[in-house]
């Protein structure tokens, strides 16, 4: 059965479950809400559902229940790799199930009947100024394709119906992630390469497409389909993934929507903090060991300083983890599985810090999770394979995020969810909630 297919029987069967939940059990709590939270950016308040991923603080990360190893053991491979492709990744998102090979085949044949970006994308992308940040051109890139949305057309079609309405949004996110890659290399090479494009190959699977699209060598395949994979999903809370379903929410169609979405990713705190850990990194290797290898004290030392001076140190932390978040080991993994990248000087200074950052952020006592997430170590492979322009890193996240961000609002909806509007208080109705105690 062809994926939509697929889809449409999980949808129908599943939507019983929403409706019985609301109907019969609408009032049971689930949780509370306290001051610290309402004014602490509603940390920990259970109010989003999703079935696509879930972060438990401690494990992190499962797909579809299974973990980041599970997920990559569990997927068929792509052709010569022991990474599975991208769009066997997205079957699963969608469908919660492992495709077949035959089922892959026939995501990878969809897609490159999904992936012609139209010209006009490319003069607005040509029209921007050429030291914009790429990701202000991704961003651009997707409401640029907004006038030929389905799921807007549909909207406007006159036959509207709230059963169908997924199939738009499901046309309108394969199309999305089917092109975002094709966009992300041509804001690269319009970015880095004096504007010199690399056709399609459509013999290839999407990462691979996507690193030979960049100029990359056979090797670069594996990184793009395991960094799409690990990027894609950390259930809805997120910035990116809560904007993308906020504004959605609103019956704003998926390129609308996800363009807000890389908005939110592009915030230091968020997604852009994969580049400030570079920037961090080699201002740090410059300063202190050009000729010498990074030492404790040293790091220490250099942490100390950016603590200090008030800042975060760039890829530890995390609003939801409390362990070393795993897509950070999958990566840490990669690196000490690959001869040369194993040795290569940064990867050894990211790897000391690892060994330091924790302590001191545990000694500087604010952040409550001093272990690193999956920014502090993704920049690092991607500078050894030659891509050093690193304010393109949050590009390579957006294109990564846009396969979660598009599974959920497609379950969105199917099941129907609801425009989202929290309640919101004065800051005088807190000080009498808190004098009653
Ligand atoms: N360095 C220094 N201080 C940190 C810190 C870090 N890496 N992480 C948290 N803190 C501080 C916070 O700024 C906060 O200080 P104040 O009380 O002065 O405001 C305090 O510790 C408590 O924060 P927290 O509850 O532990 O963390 P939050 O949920 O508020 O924030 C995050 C989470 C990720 C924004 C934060 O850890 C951070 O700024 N990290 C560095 C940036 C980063 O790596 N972001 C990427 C996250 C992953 C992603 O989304 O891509």
């Amino acid at each position: 059965m062809a994926l939509k297919e697929t889809l449409k029987q999980k949808i129908e069967e599943h939507r019983p479950r929403t409706t019985r939940l609301v109907k019969e059990f609408g009032k049971v709590k689930i949780d509370e809400v306290t001051i610290d939270q309402c004014i602490g950016g509603a940390r920990d308040i259970r109010s989003l559902v999703t079935d696509i991923s879930y972060l438990d603080p401690q494990e992190g990360i499962r797909f579809r229940g299974k973990t980041i190893p599970e997920t990559f053991a569990a997927l068929p491979k792509a052709p010569g790799s022991n990474y599975p492709t991208v769009e066997s990744f997205w079957y699963m998102l969608l469908t919660g199930d492992v495709p077949t090979e035959a089922q892959v085949a026939e995501v990878v044949a969809e897609w490159k009947t999904r992936q012609e970006v139209p010209q006009y994308v490319f003069d607005v992308l040509r029209a921007l100024p050429r030291d914009s940040h790429p990701m202000v051109m991704l961003s651009v890139a997707m409401l640029t394709l907004q006038k030929d949305s389905k799921f807007a057309g549909f909207y406007n079609s006159g036959k509207f119906n709230k059963m169908t309405a997924w199939e738009y949004v499901y046309e309108d996110a394969s199309d999305i992630v089917a092109r975002i890659p094709i966009i992300a290399a041509f804001i690269y090479n319009l970015k880095y390469r004096g504007d010199k494009q690399i056709a399609i190959d459509p013999s290839l699977d999407m990462g691979a497409n996507f690193a030979h699209m960049i100029g990359q060598k056979e090797e670069y395949k594996d990184v793009a389909r395991m960094y799409f994979i690990l990027h894609s999903d950390h259930e809805s809370g997120n910035v990116s993934a809560h904007t993308t379903h906020l504004v959605h929410s609103a019956l704003s169609d998926p390129y609308y929507a996800y363009s807000a979405g890389l908005n939110g990713l592009a915030g230091p705190l968020h997604g852009l903090a994969n580049q400030e850990v570079l920037d961090w990194t080699l201002k740090f290797q410059e300063k202190y060991c050009k000729d010498v290898e990074p030492t404790e004290e040293l790091i220490k030392a250099a942490l100390w300083d950016t603590l200090n001076a008030g800042q975060v140190i760039p890829g530890y932390g995390h609003a939801v983890l409390r362990k070393t978040d795993p897509r950070y080991t999958s990566q840490r993994e990669f690196c000490l599985n690959t001869p040369g990248l194993k040795d290569y000087p940064l990867f050894k200074v990211i790897a000391k810090i690892f060994e330091v950052a924790p302590g001191v952020l545990t000694e500087h006592g604010k952040t409550k999770n001093p272990w690193p997430n999956v920014d502090a170590q993704s920049g690092v492979i991607q500078m050894y394979y030659g891509l050093t322009e690193y304010d393109f890193y949050t590009v390579l996240f957006g294109v990564g995020r846009a396969l979660g961000c598009m599974a959920n609002i497609t379950w969105d909806r199917g099941l129907g969810y609801a425009l989202e509007r929290p309640k919101s208080v004065t800051t005088a109705m807190l000080e009498k909630w808190a004098e009653a105690g």
